[in-house]
């Protein structure tokens, strides 16, 4: 019974998938998209893989370096693009998820109805180390500090349902979780910073003492979407209530989406709410990945107006919301996601058309993909590239080596023992002089220890911590709500300080390496690559975009209630919360780039001291007769010969990650192609 439904289902959504690729149904593009944008992304991974082996095979893959390509390697593996959508509550946002994404399943998967439906913030994505199943985090964690990005990391907190991904049914059924309510006392909503009693809306819910709110605090449903597989996320947002009272979409979740569609609804306009959602969650609208979507153009269809009536008209609402919202009406969709659900379970080019819905799902490749590409491709490209020059520095200063080498053993043929005993005089010698480079190199690494001490210093955790204390302490003692807010905001200016001063300091390092290599230039001539440039400035925004945050949601308050001053302390956390995550990886990125800046001239210099160690050892056998001139110069030539091997190969596998990468589009695979290998790849545990 279950093989026969699962090989249903199965059947459908490859049907469907192979019809909407053969047939160039809108599906087609956006999946397309991701699956080539995946498929670009697997052969970068490979072309870098293919590096990594060949430099270990020959021994040329400094530690450093090689934690270096596995960074690059897992950035590539976790690479995800997130889509999230914030709209008041019943504009449509379920049901243009469904639309865009899902309606292969032939019917609506997330629960959308009329009235608040989706309760909790909803991530749907794909993590393979997990059976298909849906966490929810309760709602009474809210009555604790802790915020859902702590709480993600301690599993115990979480409930997780199972789900049958076999029956579409019981996926439904599971789906609806995100919908669940309970009724609760005023009280204890109030305890989870859900009810105020000076807000007109809650006390018009309340009904005998109690209030519905949202049984989850958030949700992650992990299914084997084809899409979700390539790292797609989608976040599903409930209305302004959620937003007003989870800070983490308003801090995280939604800033740090790649596309945040922004829905309204025709037949509401841009309402006073929905304004509020869109400077609350949205901000300034200056973001170039944001679109507003104009959901339920279908209302505006009317079989008594001609076309041009009606297109008239909606053409005027999109100006007006363009005006509205300070957006350029070029970014402004209007679809209808419930006609563009309905035709494409139905096939109906002609109703998909009227939906509008394939020029949004354009729209959103295209400000996805490419830009994400980009992005993904600079950051790999960069930190490749770099080893690769590394490498190749390292080569061809042994190249060097070998030649002057032979040049020398060369110039002794036919000469006398006296010349011999001269040139071992002159390679010790050399060699004895080249220790004052290792010493210098040394005293850089001492120098460079100190440096980063202090340069990290202000980052750790610790440092971070210390102002935390000391801000709650603050916030806990403050009898005024000047106070109070003070408290907040010498928390953000010391928090900026910390990261600035490490700022100071990172470029102290930078100025320090490029004195050491300039020594170098003049010494010996060697010429290495610049530190890549380093600052903590995006961390300084990030910190600058939170603080804008909780400005937009608290500035204009002038005295606090106390259940504003829970509010405020709850969103404090959130800060805090988004505050350690900023230093974390502040820390992390100022440290793998501080400890990547003396490798390579410490390479060069190990290189240069062994080839010089050899030349005297060379000179000194030679003297002592234990081998002949010839067989010594025939052992170089060969080595020679082999680093010069290694250097034409090094060129192949370098270049071969930018080549990839350069190809915009990857080809399809080739399994995309023919119904019967589509079928093994949708094989997706359905
Ligand atoms: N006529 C029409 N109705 C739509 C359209 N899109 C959604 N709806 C209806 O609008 C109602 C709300 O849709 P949802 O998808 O639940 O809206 P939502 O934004 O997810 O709402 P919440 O989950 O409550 O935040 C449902 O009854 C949908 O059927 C549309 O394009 N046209
Ligand atoms: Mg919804």
């Amino acid at each position: 019974m279950r093989a026969a439904a699962s090989s249903t289902l199965r059947d459908r959504v490859v049907r469907d998938f192979s019809e909407s690729f053969r047939s160039g149904f809108p599906m087609a593009e956006l999946a397309s998209s991701f699956q080539q944008y995946g498929a670009w992304r697997d052969a970068l991974s490979h072309a870098i893989e293919q590096l990594r082996r060949w430099l270990e095979s020959n021994q040329l893959l400094e530690s450093e370096a090689a934690r270096r390509l596995d960074v690059a390697l897992d950035r590539l593996s976790e690479d995800k693009l997130v889509i999230a959508f914030v709209a008041e509550f019943s504009r449509g946002k379920s049901e243009l998820i469904n639309a865009i994404f899902f309606a292969d399943y032939g019917r609506r998967i997330l629960p959308s109805s009329a009235g608040r439906t989706t309760m909790c913030p909803t991530e749907l994505m794909y993590d393979e180390s997990l059976p298909p199943c849906i966490r929810a985090l309760p709602i009474e964690t809210r009555a604790r500090l802790s915020t859902t990005a702590d709480l993600k990391r301690s599993a115990a907190e979480w409930r997780v349902f199972p789900v049958d991904v076999d029956s579409p049914d019981g996926m439904l059924q599971a789906f609806k979780l995100v919908a669940d309510t309970v009724r609760v006392p005023v009280d204890e909503a109030r305890m989870y910073g859900l009810f105020d009693p000076d807000d007109k809306d809650h006390l018009a819910a309340v009904d005998e003492g109690m209030i519905e709110i949202s049984r989850w605090r958030h949700a992650v449903i992990n299914f084997p979407h084809p899409l979700l597989k390539q790292g797609l996320v989608i976040l599903d947002t409930p209305g302004l209530n959620a937003i007003g009272t989870e800070p983490e979409l308003t801090l995280s979740l939604v800033p740090s989406a790649h596309a945040v569609l922004f829905v309204l609804a025709a037949d509401t306009g841009v309402t006073k709410s929905d304004m509020e959602v869109w400077r609350h969650i949205v901000g300034d609208g200056g973001s170039n990945n944001h679109l507003a979507v104009l959901n339920k153009i279908d209302g505006l269809w009317d079989a008594l107006k001609s076309t041009e009536e009606v297109d008239g008209e909606i053409a005027r609402q999109v100006g007006s919301v363009s005006h509205t919202l300070h957006l350029d009406a070029g970014r402004v969709f209007p679809v209808s996601a419930q006609k563009g659900l309905v035709a494409k379970v139905t096939h109906d080019k002609e109703l998909l058309r009227r939906s509008q819905l394939p020029r949004l799902e354009a729209a959103l490749v295209n400000l996805l993909v490419p830009a994400k590409q980009r992005i993904v491709r600079e950051q790999t490209l960069a930190a490749v590239e770099r080893i690769g020059s590394e490498v190749r520095q390292s080569l061809m200063s042994r190249e060097r080596g070998l030649i002057e080498q032979l040049y020398e053993l060369r110039a002794l043929q036919g000469k006398n023992q006296s010349s011999v005993e001269r040139m071992l005089i002159r390679a010790q010698s050399e060699q004895r002089d080249f220790e004052s480079n290792v010493r210098k190199v040394v005293a850089a690494r001492v120098v460079m220890s100190k440096l980063s001490d202090q340069a990290f210093k202000p980052l750790r955790l610790e440092a971070l911590r210390a102002r935390v204390l000391e801000t709650r302490d603050r916030m806990r003692k403050s009898r005024l709500t000047p106070q109070f807010f003070a408290a907040i905001r010498d928390y953000f200016a010391a928090l900026r300080e910390h990261l600035r001063s490490s700022n100071t300091k990172l470029l102290e390092i930078e100025q320090m390496v490029l004195g050491v290599q300039r020594r170098f230039a003049e010494d010996l001539g060697w010429s290495l690559p610049p530190p890549m440039p380093f600052s903590l400035d995006t961390y300084i925004s990030e910190l600058e975009r939170a603080e804008a945050a909780y400005k937009t949601h608290f500035g204009a308050l002038a005295v606090l209630t106390r259940d504003k001053w829970a509010l405020i302390e709850r969103f404090f956390e959130t800060v805090v919360s988004k505050s350690r995550e900023i230093f974390s990886s502040a820390e992390r990125d100022a440290e793998a780039w501080a400890r990547s800046l003396l490798p390579p001239l410490e390479v060069q210099v190990r290189e240069q001291r062994t080839q010089l160690k050899k030349r005297a050892e060379n000179v000194l056998r030679i003297r002592e007769a234990q081998e002949t001139l010839d067989q010594r110069i025939g052992e170089l030539e060969e080595a020679l010969e082999d680093v010069q091997t290694q250097l034409g190969e090094l060129k192949t596998h370098a270049a071969r990650p930018r080549l990839l990468a350069e190809q915009d589009r990857a080809p399809p695979p080739a399994r995309w192609r023919g119904e019967v290998d589509m079928a093994s790849y949708l094989k997706v545990d359905l």
